[in-house]
């Protein structure tokens, strides 16, 4: 297939891997790099790295976001059937089975999550008029359909399948803000992310999925589903990505991932006015649009963080992946680290 850009955005990894790559840094996870990461795991104790998937409650946090729901919104054909207790007696007698089925509506980024390359996109120049273009130069409607489309929602390019079949398994490398901040709203920037390296003793190699802490994970399980939208927004670090040279320690680092326990990795506000042709979460377009580096949010690392410092340590082995659901712009997890 020909190239989809004759323009790529500047700093861009688009085309690095191929014409057609739907896997952006994901490459750079090697099999000698998953040895390595394999190597970390010394006493063989894991830790499950989701919330529970109904946190953090309500809408308040994302009011376009809504928890999941239990229930059919649909039937398959004859059966208007919850497929709770469901008594197998009453259909062949003598049956003693009682069975349970489910549907469950979510909203795949409600809680801990995915972003694959297809959530966030940007206006770009690719080949002479600006058009919503996505990684490495898919194109809204062509390949990420929305409900004006023929052809029905969802992304034919660049969705959560592409994680799952890569696996989404790798070094961890983890960095406790919470420790260094407590619950301050601290904008992170470049100077102050290698001061705590520094401290901590923190070193990020290419390849490394970069995890940070700032205790907006105990934060939302102690609001227990009736979460304080206003002190969630107004506490906990978050990555400055109006520092360009935070947006370039991302490049230079060769990360695959950067992820968080709070809402969006950087402030969700954008800091306040978009000023004509900038983005209000640049480290979104930066990682998503630009590099190929993928986003996890609302994820639980807190008794992570504690074992990793009772230990000294920053690097785990890491199992990540998303479902394997083809479409989906982004996605629940249920990550592991063993350390
Ligand atoms: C946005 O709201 C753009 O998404 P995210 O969940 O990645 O922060």
């Amino acid at each position: 297939m020909s190239k989809r850009w004759t323009n790529r955005p500047e700093g861009s990894t688009w085309g690095d891997w191929g014409d057609d790559d739907q896997r952006g840094r994901m490459n750079l996870v090697t099999p000698e790099r998953r040895l390595a990461a394999a190597r970390e795991v010394r006493e063989g104790l894991c830790f499950c790295l989701s919330m529970p998937l109904d946190m953090p409650g309500g809408n308040a946090v994302n009011p376009k976001r809504l928890p999941p729901k239990f229930g059919p919104v649909f039937h398959p054909p004859g059966s208007e059937d919850f497929y709770y207790n469901f008594d197998w007696n009453a259909l062949h007698e003598g049956n003693m089975d009682v069975t349970s089925d489910e549907c469950v509506t979510l909203y795949s980024q409600y809680s801990t999550q995915w972003d694959s390359f297809a959530h966030v996109g940007s206006l770009f120049d690719a080949d002479g008029t600006p058009e919503q273009v996505y990684y490495n130069g898919y194109r809204a409607g062509e390949h990420i359909k929305g409900p004006g489309d023929a052809d029905g929602m969802g992304a034919r390019a660049l969705g959560v399948e592409n994680m799952a079949q890569s696996g989404m398994q790798g070094r961890g490398v983890l960095v406790d803000f919470h420790r260094h901040f407590g619950n301050e709203r601290v904008a992170v920037d470049y100077d102050m992310l290698m001061e705590v390296f520094k401290k901590d003793d923190i070193t990020v190699e290419e390849g490394d999925f970069f995890l940070f802490h700032t205790g907006w994970d105990d934060m939302i399980l102690d609001m227990a589903g009736d979460p304080d939208a206003k002190k969630l927004h107004s506490s906990g670090a978050v990555l400055n990505g109006f520092d360009d040279r935070m947006l370039q320690w991302i490049t230079d680092s060769g990360v695959v991932a950067l992820i968080s326990d709070n809402m969006a990795v950087e402030a969700p506000d954008g800091y306040g006015e978009t000023v004509g042709g900038c983005s209000r979460l640049p480290i979104h377009r930066h990682c998503l649009f630009r590099l190929g580096v993928h986003l996890g949010e609302i994820w639980y690392l807190s008794e992570l963080a504690d074992a990793l410092r009772e230990r000294g340590r920053s690097r785990f082995l890491l199992t990540a992946p998303p479902l394997r659901m083809p479409g989906a712009v982004g996605s629940p997890a249920t990550p592991v680290a063993t350390i």
